[in-house]
């Protein structure tokens, strides 16, 4: 028996559409349909290699608990009894001691069930998600500013008519490449590229500027600065707010801007000429200038910059933040966030918080306030937070300062790890639960372009292990809260989601599973018959007045380390790398990329094994010695345990996003030699997987 099952890829945001073969049931092969309403047929390895984990012999079959310290497959009846017996008793003492950690990897539904777990089964506060690592900057600064989060404010398509793309930190030929084909569309009509990267990273750009990491807000504000003298501010609305911006970078000079970024004036030069006289110039940004201590600071700037120029808000112009994970902005919208209820609403809106208990049939005095954003529930596990539940990531290697991250897990009275592979925080868990991946179940998923998306069950989940949304209900049933997660079935389930975001700024309530059979919605989606919203800034803005609230950043100049970590992605892997890692089809192995001078300056040749020293932790990793990075600065990935974040700050966070510092670390580096480093991970990394359980059913 074949089938062929249309859906969405499993992991970034730019969610391409392809089509599944089935033979009897088992995935045999992924193919690209033009169809796709995202990126027109163009797909990337990852996506063609995301259908060999769907039966990777390291599935997770049977629910694992841990008994005399070694994960024992039990039945779902033990499992489900031990959360009981662990969970119930910190509930009745106090239950923000109950920490919930979800994911934008998580579809709509998914997240929307997680949030209404935590809040409305166990009654904690304290619930976040990896998207507080990723998106958490852009989103600040575009809510202080617009009232309104979504990462694109128009279709990729409109990147075409762009006359000149700024990219300031994003290296999408690697990270996101269907959206080359609309940099090439734009390039093919005349316009420019600039790459604003301390890397030369693959792509189109004729102009490149590698600036020391952290210093982009001085880059854009120079900018701003040199425009305002020449009388090109016209801003895109009413403002409140610009005469302040104006003045913050007033004193800025190319000069001295120069010297702090370590960029030749006349690249700056070049870069604010060709800002001034282009007619579209689009601003995206990626992790770089985002992952910082001033993260949510800097993306303020480069907004500042498109809208006093007049450019925000026009097709083809203006600025856009390019989202990561496969469902990382709806992942942001519908309630696993410390601070949000469903739609994008407030968890501290009093007609917010009325809305959504009256939904839910609670009382608003029951539902609680904010909670710890992502890392600092982490770094309360073992103290404030008694047990935790991780659905969805992978912080054991994913959290900034790992090896800080690790031990608080490992003082945790009780970890539980929904996961469909063993990942290295599953392997730390008291409770594994085997969930389901993407081809085993419904659900939708909203792209980095605000669109949703029909993501579609082409499969069962493998011998014991369960879909997600099942799992999470079984959860609050255990403890005695099922009576609001008795979904008869999914469809119940995703009506309950979209109806619950009604009236909140990420409207969805318009749409339902066959309209989104065939076609795909850009939120907000009033009403059924609503076609959804491509451009979602406009004034009046979500603001309470109407009027953009731009604000001032401080344009500090960072302190420079005599060596710069920052971090990454490479285009094989993916994210904490449970899944590329295993994929055959994917190939890499961690590295440190260094300048040939500094590489010189530190002892180092290529292939050396480097001794790298963190503020909490080392590792060692052999050298990639290219020019294409810019002296002073170490680039390591993240995608392999031992790697960038056993070197990553575990408690350096920007103030008003929470987003750790995963882009600018002092460290230091020494040549190891060959004999000396036959373990290149200093710091232990988790057990291997076979090495802790069987995988024959007890
Ligand atoms: N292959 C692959 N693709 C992915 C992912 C993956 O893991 N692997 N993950 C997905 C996810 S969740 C995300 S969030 C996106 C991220 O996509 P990107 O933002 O493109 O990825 P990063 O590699 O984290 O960072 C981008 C670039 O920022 C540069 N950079 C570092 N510091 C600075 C700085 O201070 N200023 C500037 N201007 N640049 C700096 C780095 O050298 C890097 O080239 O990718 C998504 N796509
Ligand atoms: N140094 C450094 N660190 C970083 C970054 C960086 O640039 N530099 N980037 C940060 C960013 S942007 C991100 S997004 C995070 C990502 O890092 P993580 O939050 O760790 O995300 P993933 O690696 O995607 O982990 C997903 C885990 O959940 C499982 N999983 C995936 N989908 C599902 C699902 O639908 N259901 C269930 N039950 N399980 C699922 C996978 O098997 C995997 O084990 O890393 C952050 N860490
Ligand atoms: S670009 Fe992203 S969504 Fe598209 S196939 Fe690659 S990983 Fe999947
Ligand atoms: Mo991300």
């Amino acid at each position: 028996m074949s089938k062929t099952v249309r859906t969405t890829c499993p992991y970034c945001a730019v969610q391409c559409n392809f089509d599944l073969h089935l033979e009897n049931g088992l995935a045999v092969k992924i193919t690209p349909t033009k169809a796709c309403p995202v990126a027109g047929g163009t797909v990337c390895k990852k996506g063609l290699a995301s259908l060999s984990d769907l039966r990777h012999a390291d599935r997770l079959t049977s629910p694992l608990l841990r008994v005399n310290g070694v994960l024992t497959p039990v039945s779902w009846e033990v499992a489900f009894t031990a959360f009981a017996d662990r969970v119930r008793p910190v509930l009745e003492r106090d239950p923000s001691r109950l920490g919930v950690f979800g994911s934008g990897a998580l579809t709509n539904e998914k997240t929307y069930l997680l949030g209404k777990l935590a809040r409305v089964a166990f009654g904690t506060p304290n619930i976040d998600y990896n998207g507080r690592f990723c998106m958490s900057s852009a989103a600040t600064a575009m809510n202080r500013t617009f009232g309104l989060d979504r990462g694109l404010g128009f279709p990729l398509a409109d990147i075409a008519s762009s006359d000149l793309i700024v990219l300031f930190g994003a290296n999408i030929a690697e990270t996101l490449p269907p959206i080359m084909q609309f940099l090439k569309a734009a390039r093919d009509r005349g316009a420019k590229i600039v790459n604003i990267d301390p890397r030369a990273t693959p792509g189109l750009a004729q102009t490149q500027l590698a600036p020391f990491p952290g210093t982009d807000h001085l880059i854009a504000g120079l900018t701003l600065n040199l425009l305002n003298g020449w009388g090109r501010i016209r801003p895109a609305a009413p403002a409140d707010g610009a005469d302040e911006v104006l003045a913050s970078v007033a004193h800025l000079t190319l000069e001295g801007v120069s010297k702090a970024c370590g960029v030749p004036e006349a690249e700056l030069l070049k870069l604010a000429r060709l800002y001034a006289q282009a007619h579209r110039p689009l601003i995206l940004s990626g992790r770089g200038p985002e992952q910082q201590v001033n993260g949510t600071d800097t993306v303020s700037t480069l907004i500042n910059l498109a809208f006093l120029a007049g450019h925000f808000g026009k097709p083809g112009g203006g600025y856009g933040t390019l989202t990561g994970q496969g469902n990382g902005q709806g992942g942001r919208e519908h309630g696993q966030k410390s601070d949000q209820l469903p739609g994008y609403r407030s968890v501290k809106d009093p007609a917010d918080r009325a809305f959504m208990a009256d939904f839910w049939g609670v009382r608003e005095a029951s539902l609680p306030g904010a909670g710890k954003s992502a890392q600092e529930l982490f770094l309360a596990c073992g103290t404030e937070i008694e047990a935790l539940i991780v659905i969805g990531s992978n912080p054991a290697v994913s959290a900034p300062g790992s090896g800080v991250v690790r031990e608080r897990l490992a003082a945790l009275d009780f970890l539980v790890v929904i996961d469909f592979l063993p990942s290295e925080t599953a392997l730390m868990a008291d409770l594994v639960l085997p969930g389901s991946m993407w081809a085993e179940e419904e659900g939708t998923t909203t792209n980095l372009e605000g669109r949703v998306q029909r993501r579609r069950k082409a499969m069962t989940a493998p011998g014991g292990a369960r879909e997600d949304w099942r799992i999470l209900c079984d959860l609050a049933r255990a403890v005695g809260r099922g009576e609001k997660f008795a979904y008869p079935d999914f469809a119940a389930l995703q009506t309950e989601f979209f109806a619950s975001t009604q009236g909140g700024k990420a409207d969805y309530s318009g749409l339902n599973a066959e309209r989104l059979d065939g076609q795909t919605f850009q939120w907000p989606v009033l009403h059924a018959a609503h076609a959804g919203t491509p451009h979602p800034y406009f004034a009046p803005y979500a603001t309470p007045d109407g009027r953009a609230r731009l604000v001032a950043a401080p344009m500090t100049v960072p302190a420079r380390a005599p060596l710069t970590l920052t971090t990454g992605r490479v285009a094989s892997q993916y994210q904490s790398g449970t899944q590329s890692r295993r994929n055959p089809g994917l190939k890499g192995a961690p590295e440190v990329q260094l300048h040939p001078d500094t590489a010189r300056e530190y002892g180092l040749s290529p292939g050396q094994p480097v001794h790298l020293q963190g503020p909490h932790g080392e590792t060692v990793l052999p050298a990639s010695v290219t020019p294409k990075i810019r002296p002073g600065v170490a680039f390591v990935a993240f995608h392999w345990p031992g790697s960038a974040n056993e070197l990553t700050s575990a408690d350096l966070l920007d103030p008003h996003s929470r987003m750790p510092a995963f882009k600018s670390e002092g460290v230091t580096a020494r040549p190891v030699p060959v004999q000396a480093a036959t373990d290149v991970h200093v710091r232990p990394s988790p057990p291997a997987p076979q090495s802790v359980y069987s995988k024959e059913p007890a």
